[in-house]
């Protein structure tokens, strides 16, 4: 993998590694895949102004989200289906993100149990730190069920995928008539909760009637954090700061949900504003290089996440893959703050984007 020098070279070979089905599958987005593009585009439209002369030294990346201990700014995104990349799916992403340190947001839709993708994070790392994604549900029985889950794993928040009243419209899904796992694969989070369906991804009820009402009920059934993801609009963040959630990721779910909404780094200025500071702020959506994370800093972020370049680094590599693309991503982050006269990401601020219009 040495060849592989950016986190945008594994996607060549992760594409020539995977059935075109699955490449398809990880890589598209919704309709005409705009918002998808736009998440990197608008990164690269940002420009940094950089400090001088500061003898900052060299840059410590250490964080802490939501009091969760970080070896850097940059956690996992949920991403689903790991077993799809390779055959030790989210055992290997496990390990990896753990041994790196950083904060692993599990899938609820992962090919791996949450108890055994937890139990492979401690192989490596004394006190990893894994959370949760979940997708709402009408039925509180079902969601209680999977948190309880989630809970006796270790998981040390929850992170609600709020996005999604419907699944988003993936068109290279529809040509190729991928709407299943294939035989023997299953989503092992959903096993058992609804009899009859043992494990099949129709079990999650995407439905328009959730409602902020669902988000209390699920804060009624945990003492876990709760983040809510999804968050575009500085209203939402409002009403969400207001609800006791306590923590947001602005997110349009990779370009997979509402085409055209806009970039996720373009949504994250006004929403870091509107909740003033009550609640940490994370982004995920077109994270692509160590300057992105600089960005989505400056405007405000706790923390990033990146969600595809990973699927990417586990195709090419199963562990050493993941681990190869999070060394990347720190590396170039470290060489970014240095660059822009930073010590930590506790450094950066809007200050390091120049005034004017932003996009
Ligand atoms: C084939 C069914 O959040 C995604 C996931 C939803 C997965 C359901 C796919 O891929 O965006």
């Amino acid at each position: 993998m040495d060849e592989l020098l950016t986190v945008a070279d594994f996607e060549a070979p992760a594409r020539a590694a995977l059935d075109p089905v699955h490449y398809d599958y990880f890589a598209g987005g919704a309709r005409d895949e705009i918002t998808l593009a736009a998440n990197e585009s608008a990164f690269a439209r940002i420009r940094l102004r950089p400090r001088i002369l500061r003898g900052r030294g060299t840059p410590e990346l250490a964080t802490a989200v939501l009091g969760a201990p970080a070896s850097m700014p940059i956690l996992v995104a949920p991403t689903a289906f790991h077993r799809l990349a390779h055959p030790d799916a989210e055992r290997a992403t496990a390990r990896a993100v753990a041994s790196a340190g950083t904060v692993l947001i599990a899938a609820m839709l992962s090919t791996v149990a949450i108890e055994d993708i937890a139990a492979e994070a401690r192989k490596v790392a004394v006190d990893p730190v894994l959370w949760f994604q979940l997708y709402l549900q009408r039925d509180l029985g079902f969601t209680e069920a999977v948190v309880r889950r989630a809970e006796s794993a270790g998981v040390r928040a929850l992170v609600v995928t709020a996005d999604s009243p419907a699944l988003g419209h993936h068109e290279r899904n529809d040509r190729h008539g991928f709407h299943d796992l294939p035989a023997g694969m299953r989503c092992e989070n959903l096993r058992e909760l609804r009899a009859g369906e043992p494990g099949h991804v129709r079990q999650v009820d995407l439905s328009p009637e959730l409602s902020w009402r669902h988000v209390e009920r699920l804060r009624s059934l945990t003492d876990l954090p709760i983040l809510l993801k999804g968050v575009l609009h500085p209203e939402d963040a409002r009403i969400a700061a207001d609800a006791g959630i306590d923590g947001i990721v602005v997110s349009n779910h990779g370009g997979r949900q509402l085409d055209t909404a806009m970039a996720s780094i373009e949504a994250l200025p006004d929403v870091v504003d509107a909740v003033a500071g009550r609640l940490p702020v994370l982004l995920d959506g077109g994270i692509r290089r160590g300057t992105d994370v600089v960005k989505a800093l400056a405007y405000g972020a706790a923390a990033v996440a990146v969600g595809r370049p990973v699927v990417w680094g586990l195709t090419v590599g199963g562990e050493a893959g993941v681990t190869r693309v999070l060394e990347i991503l720190r590396d170039e982050l470290a060489h970014t703050l240095m660059l822009c006269g930073c010590g930590s990401p506790a450094e950066v601020s809007r200050d390091l984007l120049p005034a004017g219009p932003r996009w």
